[in-house]
């Protein structure tokens, strides 16, 4: 296994209109969940990848665990819980550009994850952990999951890269600050964006939040500029590495995966920091051409194309 991440995949509904949700007459029926978004890129760009969480015994959960699986991902790890159900989240498309998401997902099943879901054979056997903020939003059974996952995984020599996905809905400012601080310190690898950075530390300014997460514990930061471009922090070196540009964009949503999922490709592959950035740039740049968390989600061949459209481009 090349990367094991864990974490909550609802299902997603989309109006088929936009304007206001209190409007949408049909839906169309998806998937998302930053973590399985960020399995699903893996597998798509070849990879293997593991999902470790919990459904509802229910249609919109087996229906779930179908698709992810049908991705490539192994699902060996995904509890189906009897009590609680799967959880649901709505996009509502505004305007061009300003998307909002409503979450359906207090009490889910997902939610009850624990430390009795880190099965140390199955973290083990991966090079990577991955996981994202959002885990701990979602209650302290799954707080707890996501410590014990670090420890196991630290314990075997794995490396854990940690996504900080801040949903400001989900808790108080002050616990996700703290918390999300504290698995920065932990992890090898972070992946913020610069308002997460800022949100956390106070600042804008990329060299500053570099500096800042490397001082709290972080061996590597890749922060993330959307259109812009990435940043990359290590030890003993920093690079930029500017996005690629697309056409309109149709929904940004899981674009951020889409990238973790290219980066961690590209280290999986042996690549540099910079060219597994660029690699992650460019299926996050893909990831926004289509409606839905992972539709847009890239094959190799794909990324190739639009590495090599970008490099031979007359500017
Ligand atoms: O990064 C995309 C995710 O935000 C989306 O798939 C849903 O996991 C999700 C969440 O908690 O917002």
């Amino acid at each position: 296994m090349d990367v094991v991440t864990m974490g909550e995949t609802m299902a997603l509904f989309t109006p088929d209109q936009s304007g206001l949700m209190r409007y949408a007459v049909s839906y169309s029926r998806k998937i998302g969940g930053a973590e399985s978004n960020m399995a699903i890129g893996l597998a798509r760009l070849g990879h293997q990848a593991g999902w470790i969480s919990r459904v509802g015994d229910d249609e919109l959960g087996k229906a779930m665990l179908n698709f992810i699986r049908g991705e490539g991902v192994n699902v060996d790890n995904v509890k189906i819980d009897t009590e609680a159900p799967t959880g649901l989240y709505f996009k509502e498309f505004r305007k061009a550009g300003d998307i909002r998401v409503q979450y359906y997902r207090k009490g889910s099943a997902a939610s009850q994850m624990s430390t009795e879901d880190v099965d140390e054979n199955y973290i083990k056997q991966a090079s990577y952990l991955h996981i994202s903020g959002i885990t701990p939003a979602l209650s302290t059974s799954c707080k707890e999951m996501l410590t014990e996952a670090i420890d196991t995984a630290k314990k075997n020599g794995v490396t854990v890269v940690f996504d900080p996905n801040l949903r400001r809905s989900l808790w108080s400012e002050e616990e996700a600050r703290n918390t999300l601080l504290d698995l920065a310190s932990k992890a090898d690898i972070v992946l913020p964006g610069i308002a997460e950075g800022e949100f956390l530390f106070d600042t804008k300014d990329p060299d500053e939040l570099g500096r800042l997460f490397l001082k709290q514990g972080a061996k590597e930061v890749v922060l993330k500029a959307g259109d812009y471009g990435t940043y990359y922090y290590g030890e003993h070196s920093s690079h930029f590495v500017p996005a690629f540009s697309v056409d309109t964009v149709v929904d940004p949503v899981g674009a951020g995966d889409g990238f973790a999922a290219g980066y961690l490709s590209g280290l999986v592959d042996g690549l540099s920091p910079e060219k597994a950035i660029e690699r992650g740039n460019a299926v996050g740049a893909l990831v926004t051409q289509a409606e839905g968390d992972v539709e847009g989600l890239p094959e190799k061949a794909d990324v190739e194309q639009l590495v090599n459209a970008d490099a031979n481009r007359d500017d």
